[in-house]
């Protein structure tokens, strides 16, 4: 099946306003990086430990690479499953895919066999691309693993030990120049067009397992270029990568698409961790980073403890992913002496930003503003009316870089969307007096872990597999540490005895789950209340295990 056959098309008058409006401007993101390096060609654009790469260097390492590819017989809309580290070879393997049309679909690196296998399955994916081990897991063995019960996959590209046969050593494709004069010839032949798919992000999920979402060149291009101007993104900007570098915020918001295409360099860091990391900002001289909420706590934390970090040349933190707590927020310019920006923004597109030089209550007390001029917002009630001026109520949207349905996912998009097109975010907002938008909660029934999204129905689904479980209910619970913490309440079948955390995480274990999805809190109860219409009533559960 063709990918196109998955895709929700772009309504023809969209199109011509969003390009006659120049949001949409006819370029690849390979584009963009080649009229970085033509403008900034020697300059470094990417630190990752000791390997330093000019934007020279970044666009011959990846046009290398897609060549490899080429001869190797990858081309337009064959997908390849990305499981990496932050790392070097992520940004030259990214360059080299969008090149030549062959699409990346940005698994986290937390992912085990369950999601990854889900990935493949779904797209058909050509290849996994993963590391060797990531934080002592295998997931060279998992990805052959996965192989074995998916026969699209053609090959296992490994940045690392590449000791199983059969295994390619992607520094190798990267380094090697292709055996063929040919393929030089073909390359500029097999260009996409910017309105293809250029990569598939992942949806945090409401229901089931993350939907893959479709982002073009030309809205993600937008995307990141938008993001880099309401961030005040050049050629000065020194970004930290520190979340997952396959997640949008990170990945283009403006994150590192945003600052090569600025100019910018791009430094990586394996984790978020506040020792590596603020070593790093002081190292590297870092000016822009971007957390969520949980890691901006920890690495406030740290620099209380150890006020001889250097963060001198930190000008920006953005920090979204979920809610700020205003307390927080306000702690940030005394303490890492740099200014916050807030950010509402998730992988289906819509992204809001507070002004670098809003007033102190709008940054700490909102989350910003839509960044284009081209994104529609409506808050409206649950019969879809909109609400009174200033009243909260749940957000939809439409704009240039906000899609128009999950890939090949109909039944889940007739819910996501309304009939006129506008996406249904699950999220519930209010208008601040300052024209930005204040987050108040959500009707999507997800737990947001420290910024990791984990749909209630999949974890449910999940713990289903426990034989002794007769009903269960997942919940988030506040949690000072993560935000929100998981929490299953299972009723046990007749005559089974209370099941443990312990027993729950050995059966996920045994499935492969992604780590961040194991419960925090078990509760075990008699029977789970319901509502008048007789769903579970999770508010009520919420009340009592708080
Ligand atoms: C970002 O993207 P996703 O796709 O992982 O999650 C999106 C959801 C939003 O719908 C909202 O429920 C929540 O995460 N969220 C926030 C928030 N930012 C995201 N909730 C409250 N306050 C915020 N500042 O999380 C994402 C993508 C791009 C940029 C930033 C975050």
């Amino acid at each position: 099946m063709s990918i196109s056959e998955g895709l929700v098309a772009w309504p023809t008058d969209l199109v011509a306003r969003y390009q006659s409006l120049g949001y949409w401007n006819g370029k690849t993101l390979w584009e963009h990086l080649w009229a970085a390096a033509q403008k900034f060609g020697d300059k470094e654009a990417l630190t990752d430990g000791d390997t330093r790469l000019t934007f020279n260097e970044l666009v011959d390492l990846s046009d290398r690479l897609a060549e490899n590819l080429l001869e190797r017989e990858y081309g337009s809309g064959d997908c390849v499953v990305v499981q990496l580290p932050n790392c070097w070879e992520f940004v030259v393997l990214l360059f080299a895919c969008v090149k030549i049309g062959v699409i990346p679909i940005m698994a986290l690196p937390g992912h085990r066999k369950n999601e990854i296998s889900y990935f493949v399955e779904h797209s058909g994916a050509k290849a996994i691309v993963v590391a060797d081990e990531i934080r002592g897991f295998d997931h060279q063995a998992m990805a052959y693993d996965v192989a074995k019960g998916s026969p699209s996959v053609h090959d296992i590209f490994v940045v690392g030990k590449t000791d199983v046969p059969g295994s390619v050593d992607l520094r190798q494709l990267i380094s090697v120049p292709p055996t063929s004069k040919e393929t030089r010839r073909l390359i500029d032949a097999v260009a996409p067009d910017s309105q293809e798919v250029a990569l598939f992000l992942l949806s945090g999920g409401t229901t089931g397992l993350p939907k893959l979402i479709p982002r073009s060149h030309d809205d993600y291009g937008y995307n990141f270029r938008q993001a880099a101007k309401v961030s005040g993104c050049d050629e000065s900007t020194v970004y930290l990568v520190s979340l997952p570098a396959s997640h949008n915020f990170p990945l283009a918001c403006p994150g590192l698409l945003g600052t090569l295409y600025s100019g910018g360099r791009v430094v990586m860091a394996r984790s978020p961790e506040p020792e590596q990391c603020l070593s790093l900002i002081a190292k590297e001289r870092v000016t822009l980073a971007a957390v969520v909420p949980a890691v901006a706590q920890r690495w406030l934390d740290a620099k209380v403890d150890n006020p001889n970090y250097d963060l001198s040349s930190l000008e920006l933190i953005q920090v979204g992913g979920a809610r700020m707590a205003p307390e927080l927020a306000r702690k940030v310019r005394p303490i890492l002496g740099c200014t916050l920006q807030q950010v509402f923004g998730m992988a289906e597109g819509l992204l809001n930003f507070t002004d670098l030089d809003a007033p102190t209550d709008v940054v700490c007390d909102t989350q910003g503003k839509p960044m284009s001029p081209g994104d529609e917002i409506r808050i409206v009630d649950d019969d879809d009316l909109p609400v009174n001026e200033g009243e909260m109520g749940q957000l939809l949207t439409r704009g240039p870089y906000t899609l128009q349905g999950y890939y090949r996912a109909p039944e889940h998009n007739a819910r996501s969307f309304t009939a006129d097109g506008w996406y249904r975010t699950g999220d519930v907002v209010r208008w601040h007096p300052s024209g930005n938008l204040v987050v108040e909660g959500r009707t999507k029934d997800l737990i947001n872990r420290a910024g990791e999204k984990i749909s209630a129905e999949e974890l449910e689904n999940l713990i289903y597999h426990l034989p002794s479980v007769a009903q269960v209910a997942a919940i988030a619970l506040p949690d000072k540490r993560f935000g929100e913490r998981t929490c299953a309440v299972v009723v046990m079948r007749e005559g089974c005895r209370p099941l443990s955390l312990d027993e729950i995480c050995t059966v996920f274990d045994s499935i492969g789950v992604a780590k961040y999805k194991y419960p925090d809190q078990l509760e075990i109860l008699d029977a789970l209340p319901s509502t008048n219409v007789g769903k579970i009533d999770k508010a009520l559960l919420r009340r009592q295990f708080s």
